[in-house]
């Protein structure tokens, strides 16, 4: 059975006990990451930490442990459990208090969770690229924070699920943001093209190591928001997140990008990003 990181604890998962007036359940009321495992080693783990320390500084969470402890840890749970491709999942909330709105006071002590799971890279839809739709953005202001709150990228993917996609592509407006669960970039006559970091979008990670491939491979970035309508006139059209990597988009509400197959562009970035992965397995 794999363990779970339980404050700073690996225990067996029967041994984890969760009140039910936990902040996280009762409110959301937490943040989390998730970090790629690719053989046996985490990818891009400082940065990901660090995102988790920032969002707990946002919503005046603190986390009780030091950032290398806690990589510490998760790097114990995923030698514990022999994980070698998959994911660590890790959550931190408010903790467990009688249900009031505002803060605990005094606090009480956050409770923070860590499970792995083993996961094969998306190789099909890599090579084939996936379909996506628009959806309105209704989620709150403040997309930066990486928070348990989800339930508008939930209803969000599950519209997109219902209409056979692979994701939701999120508009305020006409203005593209991001995914429900992923980064969107748009690529035009040899620019790419993806909303600027801001509280409208999370701040990915892939992003980050997909916009220094585009560096290596000499494609120009412009870090400005796109409509609707000019997504559907992209040459190229690409999503990315920790688990999707650097995913083609090929159709938007059944309108084709481009030719309806990945583009050039979109596959060099694909090698470059496959690059900076520690794998030569393929899964
Ligand atoms: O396993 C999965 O399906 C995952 S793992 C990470 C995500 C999905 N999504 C992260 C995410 C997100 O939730 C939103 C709203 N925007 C962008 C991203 C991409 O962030 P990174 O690249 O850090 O995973």
């Amino acid at each position: 059975m794999t363990k779970i990181l339980w404050n700073d604890q690996i225990v067996e998962k029967n041994e984890v006990k969760i009140g039910f007036e936990d902040r996280g359940y009762q409110f959301g009321d937490g943040i989390y990451e998730v970090i790629k495992i690719y053989n046996g080693d985490l990818f891009t783990a400082t940065e990901h930490i660090d995102r988790l320390y920032s969002s707990a500084d946002k919503i005046n969470l603190v986390i009780p442990y030091t950032k290398d402890k806690l990589h510490q840890m998760i790097h114990e749970l995923i030698e514990t459990n022999e994980v070698q491709n998959g994911q660590i999942y890790l959550q931190v909330t408010r903790g467990d208090s009688p249900r009031i709105h505002n803060f605990p006071n005094p606090a009480v002590s956050s409770v923070l969770t860590a499970y792995t799971k083993e996961t094969t890279r998306p190789l099909a839809q890599l090579e084939s690229g996936i379909k996506a739709c628009f959806v309105e953005d209704v989620r709150w202001l403040r997309c930066d924070i990486k928070s348990l709150n989800l339930l508008g990228n939930v209803l969000a993917k599950q519209e997109a699920v219902t209409k056979n996609c692979f994701e939701a592509i999120l508009h305020r407006g006409d203005t593209v943001t991001e995914g429900s669960s992923s980064n969107m970039y748009g690529i035009k006559d040899g620019v790419l093209y993806t909303h600027p970091v801001s509280n409208l979008i999370l701040n990915g990670i892939t992003r980050k190591v997909l916009l220094d491939c585009c560096e290596e491979i000499g494609l120009k970035v412009v870090e400005e928001a796109f409509t609707k309508e000019e997504a559907l006139k992209m040459d190229e059209f690409i999503m990315s997140s920790t688990s999707a990597e650097v995913m083609p988009v090929i159709s938007i509400d059944g309108n084709v990008i481009g030719n309806g197959k990945p583009g050039e562009l979109t596959r060099k970035l694909q090698k470059a990003f496959e690059q900076k992965i520690p794998t030569t397995l393929n899964v």
